[in-house]
């Protein structure tokens, strides 16, 4: 069995010259549909697997292959990695920051114990697996300006302790058993055709739709909170070239990467070239208190030495953009 850059015991995920057969876990979220068709783009539609509890609409189905999985049932997801013959597992399934905050045990068993099944399925099945992190797995004791990849982490949400817990766990799991682990900190990530749920960078969406549908925006953080963001087809990108960096690369397994920051005032200004009459409110609620520990500057040297990350779109790119998708989808 062939090592996977210098990884002893990690098998090589082209066996055959066979393209990867992929599994994606709470694929109906905000980047589980964009990342599908990525990939199915590369490697063929029948290879790249989208599951989800959801009941999905006629496009998902139409699109290629689709299965219920449920994360919290271990025997689901070994079925499912048998039957299709799984090769990389990237896992979306997770409850966001703000919401977590609304259900705390539930976000245990689905960030944490969900963890705990796609990791040691991994194991078992000798998958490449891919786990998000987030700028929530900092807290109010971490460096704000900017915050580097290895620093102080005591955020203060279970989602952040969550996140904490599987970059840890995913690094473990690397080192004690040559697990493939692989993991990105993604900031706020901005997207036209998906809404995210339940996050603290929410805002930085509703702003497109109810510019482009002439609504007032009232906005849940202060004009000046700064927070790191990503236009989505850069963090699908990064996330594509992560999953396939040689392993010698990699000189560790979580990295932080980044496009640009800005703060509610900025990005309403921005959107005012577009839609100069757009009305908007400061109404603070409890998501200012989860910004307020978040980094408002992401450093992702690492990602940009180590396996070359660059961002393509900064705030104005990501307006022009934004704004076309959205007249394109609304004609
Ligand atoms: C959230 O706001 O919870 C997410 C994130 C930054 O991880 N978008």
């Amino acid at each position: 069995m062939a090592a996977a850059g210098g990884v002893v015991g990690v098998r090589h995920y082209h066996p055959n010259g066979d393209p990867p057969r992929i599994l994606i876990t709470g694929s109906l979220g905000q980047l589980g549909t964009g990342l599908a068709k990525l990939l199915r783009e590369k490697y063929g539609t029948k290879n790249v697997i989208m599951s989800d509890i959801v009941k999905p609409t006629k496009d998902i189905v139409n699109s290629g292959p689709y299965v219920f999985a449920d994360i919290l049932d271990f025997k689901c997801l070994q079925e499912i990695v048998v039957t299709y013959r799984i090769d990389w597992l990237v896992h979306f399934s997770a409850l966001l920051s703000a919401i977590g905050e609304q259900n705390v045990p539930l976000a245990i068993r689905v960030n944490i114990e969900g963890l705990h099944n796609v990791m040691e399925l991994s194991k078992q099945y000798n998958l490449r697996v891919f786990v998000p992190s987030t700028i929530g797995a900092f807290g109010p004791t971490s460096p704000r300006n900017p915050t580097p990849n290895i620093t102080i982490q005591r955020p203060r949400t279970i989602y952040g302790v969550s996140k904490v817990h599987g970059e840890l766990l995913g690094e473990y799991y690397h080192h004690r058993f040559g697990l493939d682990f692989r993991c990105l900190r993604f900031p706020g990530v901005i997207s036209s055709d998906t809404q995210p749920g339940g996050g603290t960078t929410d805002y930085a969406v509703q702003i497109f739709h109810d510019a482009m549908e002439g609504r007032e925006f009232e906005c849940y953080l202060r004009p000046t909170t700064r927070l790191p963001m990503m236009y989505i087809d850069d963090c699908l990108r990064s996330l594509w070239e992560m999953l396939v960096a040689p392993s010698e690369k990699l000189r560790q397994r979580t990295y932080n990467v980044t496009a640009m920051s800005f703060t509610p005032e900025e990005v309403v200004a921005a959107v005012r070239q577009h839609f100069p009459d757009l009305h908007v409110t400061y109404r603070p609620d409890s998501r200012q208190n989860i910004a307020d520990t978040w980094p408002e500057v992401f450093d992702d040297s690492e990602a940009r030495r180590d396996w070359g990350w660059q961002h393509h779109y900064d705030l104005k790119a990501m307006c022009t953009i934004m704004f076309d998708n959205l007249r394109r989808q609304n004609q």
